[in-house]
C-alpha cells in the first residue's frame, strides 16, 4: 500500500494532521499531480505508517539504531526475526522454501514455505542466506523485510559502515562535506539486494538524494522522487551520457531492498540508471551527516530535511540544492556542461 497526500500544500504545519493523508491501493503516481512546495528550510514531520505501532525506543537519541521507527504492525499481528537459507524459489506460487533456524518462543528449526512480496520473490536466489521478519496473524503468515545475510555481504557492509563512522569522527567539526569535496566512500545494497560501493559510480555524474518509502508527505520524499524521474527523462532527452541517479533510504529499518524495489516498480520508475540504496543504519546515519541532511526520530515520526547533490566523474560534489524545491533544468544545464 502507498500513501499519498491528497493535498499538496504544506505551508502550514497542519499537514501533520492525518486529514491530509489518504491511503491509496497499490497504484501509480497521482497522475498530473503538481505539488506546490513548502518553504525550503522546512523540517518535515513525516508521519510514519508505524504510527499505530508502539515506540518504546522513541526516547532514544536520534541516530541510535534502536531509535528506528517500529514496524507498521496490524492488530493481532506478531513479528519474529528469522534467519535461514532459501532452498527454492517458487515464482508461480509466490513462495520461498526456506530452511530456517530456530525461532525462539515460536518454532523449531525446519524447512517450510513462506509467502513473500513479488519484489522479494524477484530478488530471491536459491542457496542465498537471508534474514527477515516472520509476520504471523492468526493462521496467516509470511516473510517481510528480507535482507541478504551471507558472511561476505555482512562483512563488506559492516566494514564500510565502520570506516564511514570513523571518517566522520576523524573529520570532527568538518564532517559536513561542502561543494568541492568528495562524496564519502560507502557500501550499501541496491533494490535488488546487490552490494553497491561509491566507486561503482566513478567516471559518471551522479545526482544523489535521500528518501524513505513510508514518507506520507506529498511535498517531501514523493515530490523528490517525482523530480528525480523528471530529471532522468529530461537528461535522456538532452543526450546526457554517463549519468546515474541514486536515492538512499533514510529509513533502513523499514526499507529493505525488496521494499525499495517494490517502491520503484509500483511507480513505474526506470532503474536502468537509478539505484535505490539501503543498508546498515550506521552507514546511512554517517552518509546523512556528511552530506548535511538531518534525520530525527521523534515518536512515531521522522523529521527530516532533503538535499539533492550533484557529483562529477571524479567523485567531487559540484552542486547541491536543499529542500524539494529544485528544477530538473538546473541540473540538466550543469550535466550538459560536463
Ligand atoms: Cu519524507
Amino acid at each position: 500500500m502507498f500513501i499519498m497526500g491528497q493535498e499538496c500544500r504544506s505551508d502550514t504545519p497542519d499537514w501533520v494532521g492525518a486529514n491530509l493523508l489518504t491511503i491509496a491501493g497499490i497504484g501509480k503516481w497521482v497522475g498530473g499531480m503538481k505539488p506546490s512546495y513548502s518553504p525550503v528550510a522546512a523540517l518535515a514531520l513525516c508521519l510514519l505508517m508505524g504510527a499505530c505501532a508502539k515506540r518504546d525506543a522513541a526516547a532514544a537519541p536520534a541516530g541510535n539504531a534502536a531509535s528506528n521507527p517500529a514496524p507498521a504492525t496490524a492488530p493481532g499481528e506478531v513479528r519474529y526475526p528469522l534467519t535461514g537459507e532459501i532452498v527454492k524459489v517458487d515464482a508461480g506460487r509466490q513462495m520461498l522454501l526456506v530452511s530456517h533456524e530456530k525461532i525462539p518462543g515460536y518454532m523449531m528449526a525446519m524447512t517450510m514455505e513462506f509467502r513473500v512480496s513479488k519484489a522479494d520473490l524477484a530478488n530471491a536466489r536459491a542457496g542465498q542466506r537471508i534474514r527477515a521478519e516472520l509476520v504471523v496473524q492468526g493462521e496467516e503468515f509470511h516473510l517481510e523485510k528480507i535482507w541478504p545475510d551471507d558472511t561476505v555481504t555482512k562483512t563488506t557492509l559492516d566494514a564500510a559502515a565502520n570506516a564511514l563512522a570513523q571518517d566522520t569522527a576523524m573529520r570532527g567539526k568538518e564532517a559536513y562535506r561542502e561543494i568541492g569535496e568528495n562524496l564519502p566512500t560507502f557500501t550499501l545494497l541496491d533494490q535488488e539486494g546487490r552490494t553497491v560501493s561509491a566507486s561503482r559510480f566513478r567516471g559518471k555524474r551522479i545526482v544523489l538524494n535521500f528518501i524513505f518509502t513510508r514518507c506520507p508527505i506529498a511535498t517531501m520524499c514523493p515530490a523528490a522522487t517525482l523530480r528525480m524521474a523528471e530529471l532522468q527523462k529530461a537528461a535522456r532527452e538532452a543526450g546526457v551520457q554517463n549519468f546515474e541517479l541514486v536515492s538512499v533510504s533514510m529509513d533502513p529499518e523499514y526499507d529493505a531492498p525488496g521494499v525499495l524495489r517494490e517502491y520503484a516498480e509500483a511507480r513505474g520508475l526506470d532503474t536502468t540508471n537509478w539505484s535505490f540504496l539501503t543498508g546498515p543504519d550506521t552507514a546511512v546515519r554517517h552518509l546523512l551527516a556528511q552530506l548535511g541532511v538531518i534525520r530525527e526520530f521523534e515518536g512515531a515520526t521522522i523529521k527530516h530535511t532533503l538535499a539533492t547533490v550533484l557529483i562529477d566523474e571524479q567523485g567531487r560534489i559540484t552542486h547541491r540544492v536543499d529542500g524539494s524545491v529544485w528544477q530538473p533544468e538546473d541540473f540538466i544545464r550543469r550535466l550538459k556542461k560536463g
